[in-house]
């Protein structure tokens, strides 16, 4: 199967419930107030958000007005269009500055972040770069187990602790380890819920001031995990973590389990934080830079 053709299928269900939507409200051929205002509900409860759904349909209803929208044909071409113009350019990781190139994964229990961290060793390791995983989630010895799975399936060392020891110390280690190896990338995975008398934010903080004790500059992206299946809730989380630590980028992980993929929009429009990579599955290869038009691509084809 062709890389496009994989992103489809893994976007099948938005397409479905989005999608074809849409296309039905454009059936008709005539593009008049109802058919817009129908849109604009399609959008916003595709988790769009209101803000984006707005200004995609505001400007649709000045593209009638100016008569460059007649009928459905031009008004799906002016929607993708404006689909990927909100989306702006694609902002994939970019390795930059001193190594190690040091990468912190935050986000909520279970939205995918160790399963991102495998899949992004993974991709870098074929691109030729060492890769170190730094077990910070210690709050069951069953996370540092999985970690180690994809460490060894990826082909990227680890630095562990016992599970129950200080987050912030592992970090640390992994980053002297690295340093000392000379390895070119550095991924901490965290956890995502309490687990010590110190708040969740309290602690990721924590694990970033102590990062940057080890190397100044580090981390260079926060990464935030959110799980796409989860809507609106995803967006309060960015908020949340963008508040604590300054996230730099996004996963968007699950889109392949959720017909509401307008969410990548919310992102976007109300945070201003760039989706840099997109999970739709839970195979190794299912980590995808996000391209906005290849993703906008997938959704209409
Ligand atoms: N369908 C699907 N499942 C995913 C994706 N990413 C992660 N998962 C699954 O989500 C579950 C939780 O993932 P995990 O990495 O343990 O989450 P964590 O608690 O944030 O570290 C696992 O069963 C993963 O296989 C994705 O893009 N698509
Ligand atoms: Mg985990």
């Amino acid at each position: 199967m062709s890389f496009f053709d994989r992103l489809k299928e893994g976007l099948a269900k938005t397409r479905k419930g989005f999608i074809e939507k849409v296309e039905s409200v454009f059936m008709y051929g005539a593009i008049d107030e109802e058919v817009v205002n129908e849109l604009e509900e399609i959008l916003i409860t595709s988790d769009i958000g209101v803000h984006a759904a707005a200004e995609i349909v505001n400007s649709l209803k000045d593209k009638i007005k100016k008569g460059a929208v007649k009928d459905s044909a031009s008004a799906k071409e002016f929607l993708k269009k404006e689909m990927v113009s909100l989306l702006g350019s694609s902002s994939p990781v970019v390795l930059f500055g001193e190594k190690p190139f040091v990468i912190l994964t935050v986000g909520v229990n279970g939205v995918g972040k160790t399963t991102t961290i495998g899949k992004l060793a993974s991709r870098f390791r074929s691109e030729g770069h060492s890769v170190l995983l730094g077990a910070s989630d210690t709050f069951r010895a069953a996370a540092i187990e999985q970690l180690e799975i994809w460490a060894e399936r990826s082909g990227a060392s680890i630095v562990k602790h016992q599970s129950g020891s200080d987050p912030a110390a592992v970090a640390y280690d992994a980053i002297e380890s690295a340093k000392h190896k000379k390895i070119d990338i550095v991924i901490i995975d965290t956890a995502g819920r309490l687990h010590t008398k110190s708040p969740l934010m309290e602690e990721l903080k924590k694990v970033k001031r102590v990062v940057q004790k080890a190397m100044p500059h580090a981390p260079q992206e926060v990464l935030l995990v959110v799980d796409a299946t989860t809507g609106q809730n995803a967006l309060r989380q960015a908020q949340i973590f963008n508040e604590a630590v300054g996230v730099t980028g996004v996963a968007l992980t699950k889109l392949d389990g959720t017909a509401k993929g307008g969410i990548v929009f919310a992102i976007r429009k109300e945070l201003g934080i760039p989706v840099r990579l997109i999970g739709i599955g839970e195979g190794i290869d299912d980590l995808r830079d996000f391209v906005p038009e290849e993703f906008v691509e997938a959704l209409f084809s």
